[in-house]
């Protein structure tokens, strides 16, 4: 890697211009920090190209100095995969300017988009052919779709539809050397050797640029229902999502679990936020069904189940949203969390996923583990139980200092793991490694696999120009 030259800069700016060009001391910051602040960076510059050649001239020109990109989109991904290093001689490159909704492709049931679309931005365009685009997260307002592909995003519909390797049927990479690979088919079937868009979705901008993607579009939902449910254990959410499943089939689109303390802490910092039943209650379930038949009886079918539950002791109590302010009203509860838990001080951030029956076991056992070796650490543990898929987050104890609770991070983070793993789960479920949990995946992922990893990397970007010092 080298440093970022001024003929290097102005060979930059003559593709871009000066629009496409970020190094002011007011403008840059935004891009050298991510959503928490959890991670900083300092970069030569940030460029954000119009277009794909112009990302492919770019590519070249860094590729030919020697000069290291670390792609960025709308830099709300949760392991510091977007933040440049501290040297200064690297370039983020930005794709926010690249928002063009290519194509709609109604009859192929398709739409074709570039990077720097916000996802929120292509959930209304489907929207507007009566169509869905069923990827959903808390950032929807501000991530985009490159980083939803780049991260293999899951959210809170992925029991439906799955993550985003499962949304994508085509991809357009600049390589790493500025060549563009125009793989944007829209075809769900192609047996034509490797698939290569599945190297680029998930590998967080280490082998190339995604410049845009064919995404599958699905019928338009056109009746949900929305309930909140308390529960007195983890196991009691695992029995009851297979009664849901058994009786409702497909239309359960969501159903995200939650510890008491997690809804705590929404309660304590979300404004307008609260509680839905007179006593505090130690878990809780947020379940949507969804189907595409405008007056489908969802109500009667989740009641049925809720009320088999309930029969079975596995529910305590449960309401139904009767208005879509109180489906507002629910959703904010669980999708309040993360910046809730923001509120209490640093917070160490684990990912994991296990197969779903494990789940009880996963908490019990790691709750044990940890209150016994760090008495008082606050467990903000929820997510979306029918991936598997926990956010278990660990706030420091009320009092406790951030220096010490930093000290512990490593002997905390290994508890977590080690219980994952234990039980054949994996250490990120949906946020990527990024630079957080580089060491811990070279730690816990099978060596084979870290090889033929690093063998791919070494064939695309041989000289790691692409985002270096980020997932292996
Ligand atoms: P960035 O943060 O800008 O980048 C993320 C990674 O992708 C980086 O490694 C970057 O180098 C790379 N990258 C970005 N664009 C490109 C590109 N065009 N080509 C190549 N590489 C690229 N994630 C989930 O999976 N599920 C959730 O439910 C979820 N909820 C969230 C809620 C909140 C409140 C927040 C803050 C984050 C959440 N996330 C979630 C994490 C994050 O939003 C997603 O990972 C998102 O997909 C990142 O998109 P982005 O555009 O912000 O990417
Ligand atoms: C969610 O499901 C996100 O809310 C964010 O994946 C999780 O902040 C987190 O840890
Ligand atoms: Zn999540």
């Amino acid at each position: 890697m080298t440093a970022v030259s001024d003929d290097l800069i102005r060979d930059i700016e003559a593709v871009v211009g000066e629009a496409g060009i970020v190094r002011d001391t007011e403008r840059m910051p935004r891009y050298l920090s991510d959503w928490r602040n959890a991670y900083r960076g300092v970069a030569a510059l940030v460029v954000r190209p119009a277009s794909t050649e112009q990302v492919a001239q770019v590519v070249r020109l860094c590729h030919l100095a020697g000069v290291a990109l670390v792609p960025q989109g709308g830099n709300t991904g949760l392991c510091g995969g977007s933040i440049p290093d501290m040297s200064g001689e690297q370039v983020v490159l930005s794709l926010t300017r690249m928002t063009r909704i290519r194509d709609v492709d109604t009859a192929n049931e398709t739409i074709t988009a570039e990077a720097g679309v916000i996802l929120q931005t292509l959930q209304d365009a489907a929207a507007k052919v009566e169509r869905l685009f069923p990827l959903s997260l808390g950032a929807q307002g501000s991530c985009t779709l490159g980083g939803n592909l780049a991260t293999n995003a899951g959210g809170t519909a992925v029991l439906r539809y799955g993550n985003m390797r499962d949304l994508a049927l085509g991809l357009e990479v600049v390589l790493p050397d500025g060549r563009i690979w125009n793989g944007l088919r829209g075809l769900r079937k192609d047996n034509t050797g490797y698939d290569l868009k599945h190297l680029f979705i998930g590998s967080e901008g280490t082998l190339g640029i995604i410049t845009a993607a064919v995404l599958k579009l699905y019928p338009a939902v056109r009746s949900t229902t929305t309930a909140w449910v308390a529960l007195p254990s983890a196991q009691a959410a695992v029995q009851l999502i297979g009664i849901i499943r058994g009786l409702c089939g497909d239309r359960l689109t969501g159903f995200e679990l939650m510890s008491r303390q997690s809804v705590e802490f929404v309660l304590s910092h979300i404004p307008g936020c609260n509680d839905r039943f007179a006593e505090p209650h130690p878990w809780y379930v947020l379940i949507e069904l969804s189907d595409t038949q405008p007056d489908a009886p969802l109500n009667e079918l989740l009641e049925g189940a809720i009320g088999e539950a309930l029969e079975r002791a596995l529910v305590i109590d449960a309401v139904l949203a009767t208005s879509e302010a109180q489906v507002a009203a629910l959703w904010a509860l669980r999708e309040g969390i993360s910046e809730a838990q923001n509120h209490e001080g640093p917070s160490l951030k684990h990912d994991i996923s296990v197969p779903v029956s494990s789940i009880p076991a996963f908490i019990e056992a790691t709750d044990r583990r940890l209150l016994e070796r760090f008495p008082g650490v606050r467990i903000v543990a929820y997510g979306h139980l029918g991936d598997g898929n926990l956010h278990y987050n660990i706030s420091k104890p009320v009092g406790a200092d951030d220096a010490w609770f930093k000290a512990q991070q490593d002997a905390i983070t290994q508890v977590i793991y080690d219980a994952a793993v234990g039980l054949q789960g994996s250490i990120s479920a949906e946020h990527g490694i990024g630079q957080a949990k580089r060491t811990a995946a070279a730690r816990y992922k099978d060596p084979l696999e870290l090889e033929l990893m690093r063998a791919i990397k070494a064939t695309l970007d041989p000289h790691g120009l692409m985002n270096p010092g980020k997932v292996i």
